[in-house]
């Protein structure tokens, strides 16, 4: 009895459930699918990284003497889909008379192929995804019963149960977390290091001469190409952080420069999210880099955080919370998103910026995703679903289980609280404290109305009227509330009137109006 083992994109480890067992005579299935390639339209770098990955891994696979059907996006038989392509492998060879997959990560996939079992002649097994430290029930028992989800108290939880920066019982160091010490600006003198980039071999170039040909529509730089697409590069990726850049992560992990997206980050989440790295490997050797005096505790610990917290915690929201989680308009935003988003044209110098990464690289750091881009359309009011489409398809690490909550609920606070006790909002003083954008900047930071004035600051007391039936009552504003309080009707009034002015120049006004 021979087995077809289906392996997508997103679940290139050699470990992945669906290749456990035994396997002489079993078919891995590999398929380029434009079904997925279109389901939005993923960044070129994106397409590009994720072929190719897929390419190598399947050459990794046949190397260990597994049989390997791996259909090309060209294949003129390719029927263009993840489900068509498991009915044409299972119709082709009859000697297949079994499948056997990993959950995906995004409901859409979810929901088709839990038909599986109905749609299919042979039995059907979907395994769950054990490349996660926490797996989806351990979530739910402990999101059970509990009035708040605080992320702190999951990531100790998982800390204890890791043993990751624990003495015995207790944290290393006396403290769970670092944060306080990791908001710096970045200085003058301090030098970011060269990456260090990887050199497209023969099979990436092929796959980015197809992407260049077949999706030349789609957002983004497809050159120069860097990133790793084998386990054995993205280990050296990882190397090359844990030696030059870990020591310094955590002191300047918030800093915004200009031209300067990776700073001091790791860059290794398309890695850990494709399945090239494993989220325990990368913590350990962090971990490591700590017991042997390399990098300090605050860089370490919140290195650790970012990834047995944040990323299994927003797995955790998104599992635990869809569909209903991505129905929620909580601030009721119903603006489109601007031009701007695409072009990157804008006066604004930290918008166009970090617009300018995205492009180049498929890449932004967490607070150019968080404070920069997703401040900006939260303030603005941009419909949510149309934002999280931007996220989903222009980050190289985007898929939906992590994109999904980090924007909705983090950026937008579009679920209404469950990700974050107040939304993130900031003025133009956020972002010149933490970079050095408003020095060159066409609008002046420090002008509070009128048109020379950075539209982070109207567009913040705006967001607070337009929301204040809403957030008034939000212990965490109160501060906020109560300056607002302190303007009179016609300060309240020139604030409308700059942010009406600003929606219209950018083509935002009117707000549509949804069908309720
Ligand atoms: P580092 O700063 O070096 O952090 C180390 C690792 O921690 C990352 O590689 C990542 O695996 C993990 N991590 C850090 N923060 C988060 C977080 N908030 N949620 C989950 N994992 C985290 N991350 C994605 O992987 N995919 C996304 O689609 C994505 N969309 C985002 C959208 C918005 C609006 C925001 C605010 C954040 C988003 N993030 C997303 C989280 C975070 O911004 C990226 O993980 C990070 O910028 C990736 O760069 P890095 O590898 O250099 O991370
Ligand atoms: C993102 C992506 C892209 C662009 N293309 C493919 C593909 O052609 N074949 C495939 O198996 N997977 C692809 N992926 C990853 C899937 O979209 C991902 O597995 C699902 O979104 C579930 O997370």
């Amino acid at each position: 009895m021979a087995t077809l083992r289906l392996v997508l994109g997103d679940q290139l480890s050699e470990s992945l459930s669906a290749l456990e067992g035994p396997q002489d005579g079993d078919t891995v299935l590999m398929a380029e699918v434009a079904a997925e390639t279109g389901y939005v339209r993923h960044h070129k770098k994106k397409i590009a990284f994720i072929f190719s990955a897929m390419r190598h891994f399947a050459q990794r696979l046949e190397a260990r003497g597994l049989q390997v059907r791996y259909v090309r996006l060209d294949d003129p038989d390719n029927s263009q889909n993840i489900e068509g392509e498991v009915a044409r492998a299972l119709g082709e060879d009859p000697s297949l008379t079994r499948l056997v997959h990993t959950e995906p990560g995004e409901y859409r996939l979810m929901e088709i192929m839990k038909a599986w079992p109905e749609r299919f002649d042979v039995p059907v097994e979907m395994r769950r995804d054990t490349r996660f430290v926490a797996s989806r029930e351990h979530f739910a028992r402990w999101a059970e019963g509990k009035k708040r989800l605080t992320m702190e108290y999951f990531y100790r939880e998982i800390r204890r149960e890791t043993g990751l920066l624990m003495d015995d019982d207790e944290p290393a160091g006396g403290q769970w977390n670092f944060d306080a010490e990791n908001r710096k600006a970045l200085p003058a003198a301090v030098s970011i290091p060269q990456r260090d980039w990887i050199e497209p071999d023969a099979v990436t170039q092929e796959v980015m001469a197809l992407v260049a040909d077949r999706f030349s529509d789609h957002f983004g730089d497809l050159e120069p190409f860097g990133y790793a697409v084998t386990r054995e590069d993205a280990l050296r990726h990882l190397k090359w952080f844990i030696t030059h850049a870990l020591p310094h992560f955590g002191d300047y992990q918030d800093a915004l420069k200009t031209g300067e997206s990776f700073l001091f980050h790791s860059v290794l989440s398309l890695y850990l999210n494709v399945g090239l790295l494993d989220p325990l490997e990368v913590c350990e050797a962090a971990e490591t880099a700590y017991h042997e005096g390399h990098a300090p505790l605050n860089a370490v610990e919140g290195f650790i955080r970012q990834i047995i917290g944040w990323r299994e915690y927003v797995r955790g929201v998104y599992w635990h919370f869809m569909p209903d989680y991505l129905e929620r308009n909580a601030l009721n935003a119903t603006r489109p998103l601007p031009d701007f988003y695409w072009t990157g044209e804008t006066g604004m110098a930290c918008l166009a910026d970090v617009i300018s990464t995205t492009r180049k690289h498929a890449y932004a750091h967490h607070i150019q995703r968080l404070m920069v881009t997703g401040n900006f359309a939260l303030l603005a009011g941009i419909d949510p679903a149309e934002v999280n489409e931007w996220y989903l398809l222009v980050y190289a690490d985007a898929f939906e289980w992590v994109e999904a909550p980090n924007t909705h609920g983090m950026a937008l606070y579009a679920d209404g609280g469950i990700m974050a006790t107040k939304p993130y909002a900031a003025s133009g003083a956020y972002i010149n404290r933490m970079s050095d954008h408003c020095k060159d900047c066409r609008y002046s930071v420090n002008a509070k109305n009128g048109e020379k004035a950075c539209p982070f600051n109207y567009l913040y007391w705006n967001f607070m009227i337009e929301n204040e039936d809403r957030l008034r009552g939000n212990q965490r504003l109160a501060h906020a509330y109560r300056n607002l309080d302190r303007f009179n009707d016609a300060r309240r009034a020139e604030i409308r009137a700059d942010a009406q002015r600003f929606f219209e120049e950018t083509g935002m006004a009117p707000a549509r109006r949804k069908a309720s």
